[in-house]
């Protein structure tokens, strides 16, 4: 390899087929369980978790390896609320006319609407910012490579980082969303990429009843 880099051998486990499988299995099992949750209790997780789930979502791959993310983590019950009110200013307008009719049926599943009590409720927000290059303290620009595609991927691992530590999560796309730079008071180099409460569920949490693609619907062999 034709690099200056240091380079250090690979820390990996390799498993025998047997365990391999069990292992996939299990794995499956456990993110099988993991379901988008809108009602939330107001319970309190202890912030080193919350941190630690952070962490984990940072370990991602990413283009080039600039690590192109930030993650705010609000637990402070004011800016919760100017979260929630500027959230649902723009949500009744989407709901008001600005989703088409199709997309509206399209939720009627999840019985979303305007209101969301969760942003307030929840312990936790994660708001996931995309920084779509780095600014250099002289104002130099440089550039970060596959912004969407790197910051999706650290989104998942937080997600399922949360859901292996026991928490509910809620992948949530307030819009448009630029209010969660003023609010946080971002620099112009980051943008909103997803809002993620996190918490437990509400006593006697419901989810709608709906079934995962099976397998052979998502995988295509070619042996
Ligand atoms: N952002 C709106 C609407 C919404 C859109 C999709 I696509 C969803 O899967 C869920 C909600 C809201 O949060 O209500």
């Amino acid at each position: 390899m034709q690099t200056e880099q240091p380079q250090i051998p690979l820390d990996f486990l390799r498993y025998p087929d047997t365990e391999m499988l069990e292992r996939a299995k299990s794995f499956h099992a456990l993110l099988d369980r993991r379901r988008s949750v809108r009602r939330f209790s107001a319970d309190p997780v202890p912030y080193e978790v919350i941190a630690e789930v952070v962490r984990a979502a940072s370990t991602a791959p990413s283009g080039a390896h600039k690590q192109p993310w930030t993650f705010c983590v609000v637990g402070d019950p004011a800016l919760k609320r100017r979260i929630r009110e500027a959230a649902e200013a723009e949500e009744r307008i989407n709901y008001g006319g600005r989703m088409s009719e199709e997309w509206l049926e399209d939720l009627k599943p999840f019985g979303t609407d305007w209101q969301k009590p969760f942003l307030e409720t929840a312990p936790w927000l994660v708001v996931v910012f995309k920084r779509a290059y780095e600014l250099e303290p002289d104002g130099a620009k440089h550039q970060n490579y596959y912004v969407n595609e790197s910051v999706g991927l650290a989104t998942g691992l937080l997600l399922a980082a949360a859901h292996h530590a026991g928490l509910a999560t809620l992948t949530h796309t307030p819009s448009p969303m630029n209010f969660l730079s003023q609010v946080l008071g971002r620099p112009a180099n980051e943008r909103p990429f997803l809002l993620i409460p996190m918490g437990f569920p509400a006593e006697g949490c419901v989810v709608p009843d709906l079934r995962r693609k099976p397998l052979e619907e998502v995988l295509v062999p070619f042996l």
